[in-house]
């Protein structure tokens, strides 16, 4: 028997895998959760029906979420994700010599179900520069002001309970939350398929923060493939930051020329964000 999952990455467009086994399926307070191990990917974490990650391609995204906004400021002491329940982003993070990395995700079972599935990716709830608060981001970072240096969002798709995490009042709490330096970045979905959110988005950044930059990545198992991302920056122009002190990363996709050729965007996105 073959079995398939498939992603429905837009209302036309499918995207299949053939499954070896499902995992684990439950239903949480907010979301559907399911994990299972595909033929080419490995495994997978689904939300409501859509790819988190996969172990094949987790270190792209992770590692771009973390290590652009982390050397774009320079010396990070305390660092916020938003979401990211996995760990991905918050293993990247704490790669630097980061005082405390805080995570908050409003679903505790995605954490849980790290824990026991992605070992790879919740060794980070380990370390003591960790900590976890499950609740609300929003109503988290309200909470803080001048505090954080940087700060990721690490959100689902613009659906459910991820639709505040890209409105512009929530930009703006972000921005009282950050120190004078502070950086803040989203993930910001696909330009062929979210054209209109990454629009929208980087206006409304862009009306709040001094310095506001897109710059995207290559992720197999994202709807098209081609990622966005979105920075905001108090102080530090990203495009020209001081990056002659990049600490030694272990990674497998970013390198500091990434940390630059990342913002060269093609005409057509920059068509975009220019509307
Ligand atoms: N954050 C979700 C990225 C969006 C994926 N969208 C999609 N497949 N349609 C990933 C969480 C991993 N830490």
């Amino acid at each position: 028997m073959e079995l398939w999952f498939t992603e429905l990455q837009s209302k036309s467009i499918k995207m299949s895998y053939r499954v070896k086994d499902v995992l684990h399926t439950e239903k949480t307070k907010y979301q559907n959760l399911a994990i299972i191990e595909t033929e080419h990917f490995g495994r997978m974490l689904i939300l409501d029906d859509v790819v988190q990650l996969t172990m094949k391609d987790e270190f792209i995204y992770h590692e771009m979420m973390a290590h652009v906004p982390l050397v774009t400021h320079g010396n990070p002491e305390r660092v916020l994700v938003i979401g990211g329940g996995d760990g991905g982003t918050l293993r990247e993070i704490l790669k630097h010599p980061v005082k405390e990395a805080h995570l908050v995700e409003i679903d505790e079972r995605v954490i849980e179900a790290s824990k026991k599935f992605f070992p790879a990716l919740s060794v980070a709830f380990e370390d003591p520069r960790a900590k976890v608060f499950c609740e609300d981001g929003i109503a988290y970072v309200k909470r803080f002001k001048n505090y954080y240096d940087v700060i990721i969002v690490d959100s689902t798709d613009p659906v459910g309970p991820a639709v505040g995490l890209f409105a512009k009042e929530f930009y703006k709490d972000i921005y009282e939350a950050l120190t004078d330096k502070g950086v803040f970045v989203a993930q910001t979905e696909s330009p062929f398929y979210y054209e209109d959110l990454l629009k929208n988005v980087y206006s409304a950044v862009s009306s709040i923060f001094p310095h506001t930059a897109v710059y995207t990545a290559t992720i197999p198992t994202y709807p098209g493939s081609l990622w966005t991302f979105t920075m905001g920056s108090k102080q530090i122009d990203p495009l020209t930051s001081d990056i002659s002190n990049i600490p030694d990363l272990d990674t497998k996709y970013y390198t500091p020329s990434i940390q630059r050729s990342c913002f060269n965007l093609p005409a057509f996105i920059n068509e975009i964000i220019s509307k």
